[in-house]
């Protein structure tokens, strides 16, 4: 399947992919390292014949694989549209969806009225499961208006007031729905597979930053409304604009992301400008200055 892939998607899907890998390989050398290592001397007799006869991968069988590879983190799909406001029945693109609970931290019960409408679809955390996700819902460009998918890591609810995003902010674009009909879809799969893939965050991808440091990404939106397309990128901090080191080098990470966001995810070449009627360019909001709606908003734009 990743062979069909224009190189944006590519690129993503093969990260997620060699993410996989390189976590299969540290639970590999965990296992030999083990209680069940041989003895020294000892000599373990593997039949590699019988081992590759019995690997199927999602690649080479869509159907019955028997192979799965993990994702660095679980990633749970979220869904609101018009027929899922007020109601807990079946009325959606996808199955039921019964009533979601919101955790009982303070963000969550403070998102509590927001959350309402916004379902819970499924929680995911390998590469195969997200395509038999992928290939089994309902794509922007056939949802209703006023439709939400919510891609967000596991245990992060998609609003301001979770922990994880109440110091943050996003990335969005707004495209116009007429000119974009045909695209939108593509640039919702991509969007999703480097945030899955973590292609993102440049410390993450340039193996500076120490040990593991933690992903700026929590989530990735896509919104159909009457006259536009908004796809956005939330972080866990926003540049506060204050005088200093560390709010420049924020602020850098920053706008590497959404450089890579408007480059390599959505295809658009680096200096061109995109705001026009219904469109804005790749830009950047905090979250906090979201819910001011734009009163002395500081937008960062790439
Ligand atoms: P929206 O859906 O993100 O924007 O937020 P849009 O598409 O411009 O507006 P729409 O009316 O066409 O949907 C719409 C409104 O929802 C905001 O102005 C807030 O009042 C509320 N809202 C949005 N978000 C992301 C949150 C959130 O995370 N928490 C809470 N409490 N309210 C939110």
């Amino acid at each position: 399947m990743a062979s069909v892939l224009p190189s944006p998607a590519l690129q993503a899907s093969k990260a997620a992919l060699s993410a996989a890998l390189a976590e299969n390989e540290k639970e590999a050398e965990t296992k030999t390292n083990g209680d069940e290592s041989p003895e020294p001397g000892e000599i373990q007799e593997v039949d590699m014949q019988a081992q590759a006869d019995t690997i199927r991968t999602v690649f080479s069988d869509p159907t019955n694989f028997n192979v799965k590879h993990p994702l660095y983190s679980p990633w749970t799909l979220w869904f609101d549209s018009p027929a899922t406001k007020g109601r807990n029945l079946p009325q959606t693109p996808m199955t039921s969806f019964p009533q979601t609970p919101v955790p009982h931290t303070p963000g969550g019960i403070a998102a509590q009225g927001w959350m309402e409408d916004i379902k819970k679809v499924i929680t995911f955390d390998s590469v195969e499961e997200f395509w038999g996700l992928y290939n089994n819902i309902v794509p922007p460009s056939q949802l209703p208006q006023k439709a939400n998918y919510y891609l967000f890591k596991e245990g992060i609810i998609p609003a301001w007031e979770d922990e994880a995003n109440k110091n943050g902010g996003k990335w969005s674009i707004q495209l116009p729905r007429d000119k974009n009909r045909a695209v939108v879809d593509k640039m919702w799969l991509y969007t999703m597979l480097a945030a899955i893939g973590e292609t993102f965050d440049p410390l993450l991808t340039s193996g500076e930053g120490g040990e593991q440091p933690t992903s700026l990404i929590t989530g990735v939106i896509v919104s159909t409304r009457p006259q536009f397309y908004r796809i956005s990128l939330w972080t866990r901090t926003a540049p506060t604009g204050a005088a200093g080191a560390d709010d420049d080098k924020l602020r850098e990470r920053i706008e590497s992301i959404g450089r890579h966001f408007k480059t390599n995810v959505l295809g658009y070449p680096e200096g061109q400008r995109l705001a026009g009627a219904l469109a804005t360019e790749v830009e950047f909001l905090s979250h906090k200055d979201s819910e001011k709606k734009g009163k002395q908003a500081k937008k960062i734009v790439v």
